[in-house]
């Protein structure tokens, strides 16, 4: 068949095998087609309208070969730049071309970026606990599934609800309510604690085991500079969202005092709100993940960054990122000289009922897999036996009420 690249249908597909998911699904007139996720947690609703009353129009006739000019038509032609629901928007259309690009070439996508810079992609995964000791449990536990980084969460005792820890036995899935579940934080609580939690899991597994640290942008900057010091014995892989990154000046305060390695930007959507944390080397990992920042196309031009100033990447990969997120985030990640390590949280069956995808686990390692395209696909007819439901992230207060950050 004659190879046409007109695009000729695009589709929102919102469905909640698990959690909210929002998919873009472009075909072109040839029949080949391609998929991008375009999942914001606990607003998805908003992005599906984007795409649907502002995107799709302009993407029927386009050629889905013009992958870059698409993201300029999409960025600089909206007039009205970044932020997170237009830029989720355009990474679900980017990652979506990424895919119809790659299937036409006849190779996984890693290939058309350039080929691997690497065997394979080393993962961290979560470990969380009520306790230390259940803490040590979890660890344990993904040690023996191969893992060699592990993210340490635990409950901070006389703190209700402290971040990355499940409700009873479930896994920790945060956006869990009809509407925001309010949590209760105590920051010198959590200071006091941390030391001793590190230095529990240092004394039970060593120090050959990269160890990660989520602070959930709870902190000031100060704070989060004792934190650093505190804990630089530990030899920490990364400590992540120390403090909120609006202003990317607060970082210099907590690099000034403090060799901790530090990873931020899950939450960021443009190269403009890393521009000064890279340039300036105030982190040491950039976290954007290829859903939230703008596409595989807007990834790179990140991690190109980056790459001048000797930062890494270690993309966010939560399970509000759907598995095309998680299937470009791979290629990407295999592609790209400065990766550093990529966040691993498995999604749940449910989710694996409706997305296939190429992509593998082994040993501490991810691979994409090496199907034609980034290789994860949507069953449809499955996605549609579960519809939307709202759902929200929680909101965080202070012990006096004080409204704080999640
Ligand atoms: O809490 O994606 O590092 N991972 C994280 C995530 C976030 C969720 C919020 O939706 O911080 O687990
Ligand atoms: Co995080």
């Amino acid at each position: 068949m004659k190879a046409d690249s007109r695009i000729v249908e695009a589709k929102v597909i919102v469905t909640c095998p698990a959690r909210n998911f929002v998919t873009l699904k472009i075909t072109t007139a040839d029949g080949l087609h391609g998929i991008g996720d375009g999942t914001l947690n606990g607003r998805e609703l908003a992005v599906a309208a984007y795409l649907r009353e502002h995107v799709v129009p302009c993407l029927i006739g386009r050629d889905a070969d013009r992958i870059e000019d698409t993201w300029q038509y999409f960025y600089r032609g909206a007039y009205w730049r970044r932020g997170p629901v237009t830029m989720a928007a355009i990474a679900a259309v980017d990652v979506a071309l990424w895919d119809l690009k790659a299937k036409r070439a006849g190779m996984p996508l890693y290939q058309l970026l350039g080929g691997r810079c690497r065997e394979g992609v080393t993962v961290y995964a979560h470990a969380g606990g009520h306790s230390i000791d259940d803490l040590l449990e979890s660890v344990a536990k993904h040690v023996e599934l191969g893992y060699k980084a592990i993210r340490v969460q635990a409950a901070v005792p006389g703190v209700p609800d402290a971040y990355g820890v499940g409700h009873g036995t479930k896994p920790y899935e945060p956006a869990d309510g009809d509407l925001p579940r309010e949590e209760t934080w105590s920051t010198p609580k959590y200071l006091r604690f941390m030391p001793k939690l590190m230095d529990a899991v240092r004394t039970r597994f060593g120090f050959d085991l990269a160890l990660l640290h989520d602070g959930h942008h709870r902190l000031t900057p100060i704070e989060a500079a004792g934190l650093g010091k505190s804990l630089e014995e530990y030899g920490l892989f990364w400590l992540e969202d120390a403090t909120p990154a609006e202003n990317q000046g607060a970082f210099r305060l907590i690099r000034q005092h403090t060799t901790t390695p530090l990873a931020v930007g899950e939450v960021f959507n443009s190269i403009f709100d890393c521009q000064r944390l890279i340039a300036e080397q105030l982190i040491d990992y950039i976290r954007a993940s290829v859903t939230h920042a703008g596409g595989i196309t807007h990834m790179r031009r990140i991690a190109s960054f980056a790459d001048l100033y000797g930062v890494r990447t270690g993309s966010h990969g939560a399970t509000d990122l759907s598995p095309v997120s998680m299937g470009a985030a791979l290629h990407l990640d295999l592609s790209i000289p400065n990766f550093g390590i990529q966040e691993h949280m498995p999604h749940a069956a449910l989710t694996e009922e409706v997305f296939t995808h190429a992509y593998s686990y082994a040993q501490g390692m991810m691979h994409p897999g090496e199907a034609p395209g980034h290789g994860v696909e949507i069953d449809e007819t499955a996605a549609a036996r579960f519809p939307y439901k709202r759902s929200y992230l929680p909101v965080c207060r202070l012990e006096d009420g004080t409204l704080h950050n999640w």
